[in-house]
C-alpha cells in the first residue's frame, strides 16, 4: 500500500506535553520537517530556551542545548561561530525573547549573527501561569493585569519584528501564524527561507510565529484561534518586515536581493583592516 503520510523523522517518539490547542506542537513539527528537508538533522544545533518549550530538546531530533532564560541568542552565537556550516537556531517564547532576553536578541541582530531565531509569540508567559508579557495586548487580562493591560500603568506592547527590522544587521524577518492549512504552509516557507539565509551566510534571520495559549487565555482551542485572528493579527500584522526581496533557487542558493552587507546604508568611514 502506498504511504501517503508518516511521522517526520525530525521529531522523536516522545508525546508532546503541550495543552490541547497550543501551537507549539505545530511549530515544532514545521522546524523538524524543515531540518529533514535540508538533510540537516545530523548537523543542526537547536537552542532551547525557558518557557513551555524548555524541553523541546526531548522532541526535536537534532542536537539541542538548553540556554538560561533569555540567553539563547548568546549561546547560539557561540555555537555558530564554531560550527559555521551547521544550521543553528533558537526556539524562544515572547517572555524569554522580548523581556528577559531583550539585550541578547537586539545585539545578536545588530551583530548580524548568522543564526535563525524561531520566536513564538503567544502574548503571555505561558509556563508560569499566564503573567503579562511585553507582547500582551492593551486590555488583555492576564494574572498580573487582572483588569486588562493598562498602558498608563503597564506600558504598550512591543512589536518585535518591526523593531528588529530597523537594525542594519537583520537580514530577514517575517511574522507568520499557524491558524489554518494555508498559514501553516506559509510558516513553513518562511522557516525554510530563514534557513536559506543562514546557509548562504547572509546574517541574522528571525521568524515570529503568532501562537495560542488556550490555557492561560481561558479559552477553548477553537475560540483561542479565533481570538488570535481577531486581536493578535491586528496588533501584530503578518508579513515580511526585512528581506522580502531576497530570493533563492530551488536548491536554496542565493539569487538576488538586498542583504545587510549592501543594503543598510551604514556610513563607512574607512577600510576595515583584517
Ligand atoms: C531569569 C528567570 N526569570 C524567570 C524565570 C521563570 N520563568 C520560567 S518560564 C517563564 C515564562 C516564559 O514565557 P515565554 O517565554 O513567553 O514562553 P511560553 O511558556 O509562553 O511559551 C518564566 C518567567 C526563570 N526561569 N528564569
Ligand atoms: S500553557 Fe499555554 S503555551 Fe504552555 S503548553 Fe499550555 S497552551 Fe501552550
Ligand atoms: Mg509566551
Amino acid at each position: 500500500m502506498a504511504v501517503v503520510f508518516e511521522p517526520t523523522k525530525g521529531l522523536t517518539d516522545k508525546p508532546f506535553h503541550y495543552c490541547p490547542g497550543c501551537c507549539h506542537g505545530i511549530i515544532h513539527r514545521l522546524v523538524a520537517e524543515t531540518l529533514v528537508a535540508n538533510d540537516a538533522l545530523e548537523t543542526a544545533v537547536g537552542v532551547a530556551s525557558v518557557g513551555c518549550t524548555y524541553n523541546s530538546y526531548e522532541y526535536i531530533a537534532c542536537d539541542m542545548v538548553q540556554a538560561a532564560h533569555g540567553r539563547a541568542p548568546a549561546v547560539a552565537t557561540g555555537i555558530k561561530r564554531n560550527l559555521k556550516d551547521s544550521f543553528v537556531f533558537t526556539y524562544q517564547g515572547d517572555g524569554d525573547l522580548a523581556s528577559i532576553g531583550t539585550a541578547e536578541i537586539v545585539h545578536a541582530a545588530a551583530r548580524s549573527e548568522n543564526i535563525t531565531v524561531i520566536f513564538v509569540n503567544n502574548a503571555v508567559y505561558g509556563m508560569t501561569s499566564g503573567q503579562m508579557a511585553p507582547t500582551t495586548l492593551v486590555g488583555q487580562v492576564t494574572t498580573t493585569s487582572p483588569w486588562g493591560r493598562d498602558p498608563s500603568y503597564q506600558g504598550y506592547p512591543i512589536n518585535v519584528s518591526e523593531f528588529l527590522s530597523n537594525l542594519a544587521g537583520a537580514a530577514y524577518i517575517e511574522r507568520v501564524c499557524v491558524t489554518d492549512f494555508k498559514n501553516i504552509q506559509n510558516a513553513k516557507r518562511a522557516i525554510q527561507k530563514a534557513f536559506n539565509v543562514q546557509k548562504n551566510k547572509l546574517g541574522f534571520s528571525l521568524v515570529e510565529v503568532l501562537s495560542t495559549c488556550p490555557t492561560n487565555w481561558g479559552k477553548e482551542p477553537l475560540a483561542a484561534m479565533e481570538w488570535l485572528k481577531e486581536n493578535m493579527e491586528k496588533q501584530y500584522p503578518l508579513g515580511c518586515y526585512k528581506g522580502a526581496d531576497i530570493t533563492f533557487d530551488a536548491e536554496g542558493n542565493y539569487v538576488s536581493g538586498a542583504i545587510p552587507a549592501t543594503a543598510n546604508n551604514c556610513v563607512n568611514v574607512g577600510e576595515v583592516k583584517k
